[in-house]
């Protein structure tokens, strides 16, 4: 097997006043709309179960995250040593106009100020249209200088014969160039899980180089 996990810990949670952690170990992070999968893709590529909370009620998550991965593995068949920066999901129809304002500064500045960023992946709903949300995520991160690595999830959803269509409008409607990647993925499967992993990795990599 590839990408092993030998060690993976919540190791610091930041709410909206928090100081985020100086790390000089690559972060990926995960953005996306509430609901999508951002937590359960992040057990999925850590073999667990209920590491990162998830919930069919959107909203779940409402701080950043940080994982660590791997700290000190350098095999080639373990995931790198990193860490997984799960993001508060936006856009859920209950939320206040204070939490979606809270939620706008927390994500601006994990995007502004985190010194160790090395990638950020954005996950999209693979059966519906991306939102003007998930476009002024793809914006933000943009203006950040970096392109989002698009993951389309719940892929086990969409029958065989509709995931080039449902992959199309993705790409059209976030104006993801051909050479970017856009990923396919399904937490129920584990589907993309390695793929996933090969574009952390390729992140941590080149981080800071
Ligand atoms: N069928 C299927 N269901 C999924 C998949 N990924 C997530 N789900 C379900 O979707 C719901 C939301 O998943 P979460 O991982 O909690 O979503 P989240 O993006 O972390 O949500 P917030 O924390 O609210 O931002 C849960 O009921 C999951 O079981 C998938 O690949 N396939
Ligand atoms: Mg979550």
């Amino acid at each position: 097997m590839r990408n092993k996990i030998r060690e993976a810990l919540l190791e610091t949670v930041c709410g909206v006043t928090s100081r985020l952690p100086e790390n000089r170990v690559p972060e990926v992070a995960f953005a996306g709309k509430s609901n999508v999968g951002k937590s359960s893709l992040i057990n999925t590529l850590l073999m667990r179960k209920s590491l990162a909370r998830t919930s069919s009620q959107p909203g779940k998550t409402q701080t950043i995250n940080y994982y660590r991965i791997n700290a000190g593995e350098e095999r080639p068949d373990f995931a790198p040593d990193c860490y997984l920066v799960d993001l508060p999901g936006y856009g859920y129809a209950s939320a206040s106009p204070e939490v979606k304002a809270r939620w706008g500064k927390m994500i601006e500045r994990y995007l502004h100020t985190s010194g160790s960023l090395a990638a950020v992946f954005l996950l999209v709903d693979i059966r519906h249209k991306p939102g003007a949300n998930d476009k002024m995520m793809c914006e933000w991160i943009r203006a950040n200088a970096m392109e989002p690595v698009i993951i389309a999830t719940k892929k086990d959803k969409v029958k065989k014969t509709e995931l080039d269509r449902c992959l199309k409008v993705i790409r059209t409607e976030l104006k993801v160039g051909s050479g970017t990647p856009l990923i396919p993925f399904s937490s129920a499967s584990g589907e993309g899980r390695d793929e996933v992993w090969d574009l952390i990795r390729e992140a941590a990599a080149g981080h800071g180089k």
